[in-house]
């Protein structure tokens, strides 16, 4: 395929970039009334306010160009259709029909994907109503409290974001909890925590190989027969989430506490399968239901709107420009939304797996950068923190604002502060503070001029740094559905422009393999020869530990 740098459109930016370094945000907005009305879109229950760019008409046509020029239609209809899109694992990209309707229909190889998805689901609601209901019963006759996801990256961020984004919908008295991390401590905190009679162990990987998880799931099993449960009766604590039902049936889960789906998920993407359970068991299947249907309402506005009112569309093209354009190395996520404190990690999984790639689907080496650094926290805490290096640092990270018009608790007064300080960050990135009027607010406080002199530029800020706002209702089950689901179309919209493969993650499994290896040396006797210096030393000092 042709390189990004050889398209005309991307020429086209290039050379309209000069004009661009001139523009001052606030002149922007002074130049045109009608900038937010005509930068901000609605669809479903979400309003994207983009204007807060550093783009004009001009700028916006140009990357729709671009959209046009790299096959983002073309792409996403063979997305939405099943074509073997992830081209290095031969696989189909089809986490939209997880949230497809009951009545639609998908073949893949001949395959009904829609009625296998809706097979599963219906699994998945006999379960959930079985545990909430108090009917699944531990070894002991005793209802379930206490239900344990073990899983790690797609099959622990996914669940462990949306259980604690609808902490209001949670059914009280069912405690969820995640282990993900192969250090111990991590189960021996959980563990401590649950009573073995009443807990359900959740396994949840793709391939059923993954060591953090398979070790977790070992010493869940160890733990309950330790404390009176027999061999017979594990199957009453243990299900599994899987594609890989030989390795499910070997660590001795019984087929009908398996909750299947495909290869074509991937494990980023794979909230909306089986490996949601544990939402589901949290805040009960209609909510869940409620959750891909608002991936849903997505996934229609993205499939058919023209690019240039479509939501992840835009949203990716603002980034573009901002990491192509103006050098912008990293994005930050601040939801002013506690429930939502773990988004930025989801979205840094979601975007820096999908688009961390040096190399197009062809294998050449990109002329240009791919996905930026991914990171953040929420409002109003990371105020407190490096706030202060998006106002005065010398990089321009650009910051998505997530909020939400309405509360989701009665607390008077909290919900409006909230807002207030969302608002203020994005108008104080833009607007800045020149130096002129640092003078004159010291002057009118008395200071003397020395002392103005040596503060002013301590106290300047530059402004001019870009932001999105998004806007939704209320956090519900729905809205966080359409929310993810925005991102994960804008990643791949912006995959599809650079021209890489947004599916693969071929460095994650590079420090699988080697992780296996240094493992076996460490439980050895023999000395570790077959690594540099560092890594021989380093393994050599934890032998004399372990
Ligand atoms: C996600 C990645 C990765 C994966 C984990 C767990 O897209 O592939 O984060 O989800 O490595 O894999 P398993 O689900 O197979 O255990």
């Amino acid at each position: 395929m042709q390189p990004l740098t050889a398209s005309t459109s991307f020429s086209a930016l290039q050379s309209h970039l000069a004009s661009a370094k001139n523009w001052h945000l606030l002149d922007l907005f002074a130049q045109d009334s009608q900038r937010f009305a005509d930068m901000s879109l609605k669809t479903g229950d979400l309003l994207l306010d983009y204007s807060k760019n550093l783009i004009t008409a001009e700028t916006l046509q140009l990357l729709l160009n671009l959209a046009h020029e790299r096959g983002v239609e073309e792409q996403r209809e063979a997305m939405f259709a099943g074509a073997k899109i992830n081209t290095t694992e031969n696989r189909a990209v089809l986490h939209t029909a997880l949230r497809a309707p009951r009545d639609a229909r998908l073949l893949l190889d001949g395959q009904d994907v829609i009625a296998d998805v809706h097979a599963v689901l219906d699994q998945m609601r006999a379960f959930t109503q079985r545990v909430r209901s108090g009917q699944w019963r531990g070894h002991t006759g005793a209802a379930i409290t206490d239900i344990v996801n073990i899983g790690i990256g797609g099959s622990d961020l996914g669940p462990r974001t949306v259980c604690q984004a609808l902490r209001p919908f949670a059914q009280p008295g069912l405690q969820l909890h995640f282990v993900s991390n192969v250090d111990g401590c991590d189960l021996d905190a959980v563990l401590f925590r649950c009573n073995p009679e009443t807990t359900l162990f959740i396994i949840a990987s793709k391939t059923f190989t993954t060591l953090e998880t398979m070790m977790n799931a070992h010493s869940a099993r160890d733990w309950l027969l330790q404390h009176g449960c027999t061999e017979a009766a594990l199957t009453r604590h243990f299900v599994a989430l899987s594609t890989n039902t030989a390795a499910v049936k070997a660590f001795g889960i019984a087929p009908e506490n398996m909750f299947p789906f495909w290869d074509w998920v991937g494990g980023r993407y794979s909230v909306w399968s089986a490996i949601g359970l544990s939402v589901a068991l949290a805040v009960g299947f209609d909510h869940f239901a409620e959750f891909l249907q608002g991936a849903h309402t997505m996934d229609q506005h993205f499939r058919s709107a023209p690019l240039e009112s479509n939501m992840p569309v835009l949203l990716a093209l603002v980034g573009i420009w901002n990491r192509n354009f103006l050098g912008c190395s990293s994005l930050s996520i601040a939801p002013y939304l506690q429930d939502l404190r773990l988004l930025p990690a989801f979205l840094q999984q979601l975007d820096m797996e999908s688009n961390g790639k040096s190399v197009a689907r062809d294998g050449a080496a990109l002329e240009t950068a791919s996905g930026p650094l991914v990171w953040g926290q929420a409002g109003t805490n990371g105020q407190h923190a490096y706030f202060q290096l998006l106002h005065q640092g010398t990089d321009v990270i650009p910051v998505d604002f997530i909020a939400a018009l309405k509360p989701q608790h009665k607390l008077p007064g909290h919900h409006a502060a909230l807002l207030a300080n969302c608002f203020a960050q994005s108008e104080a990135l833009m607007r800045g503070k020149s130096t002129e009027e640092v003078r004159s607010e010291m002057q009118a406080q008395g200071i003397d001029p020395a002392q103005i002199a040596a503060l002013a530029p301590h106290r300047t800020f530059a402004g001019n740094r870009p932001s999105n706002t998004i806007l939704m209702d209320a956090l519900t089950p729905k809205t966080l559905g359409t929310l993810i689901a925005l991102y994960e179309h804008k990643v791949f919209v912006q995959g599809v422009i650079w021209g890489v493969n947004s599916f693969d993650q071929w460095g994650v499994e590079l420090g699988k393999v080697l992780a296996q290896k240094i493992q076996s040396e460490l439980l050895s006797a023999a000395r570790p020869q077959q690594h540099d210096s560092s890594t021989n030393g380093l393994v050599a000092i934890a032998k004399t530990a372990l």
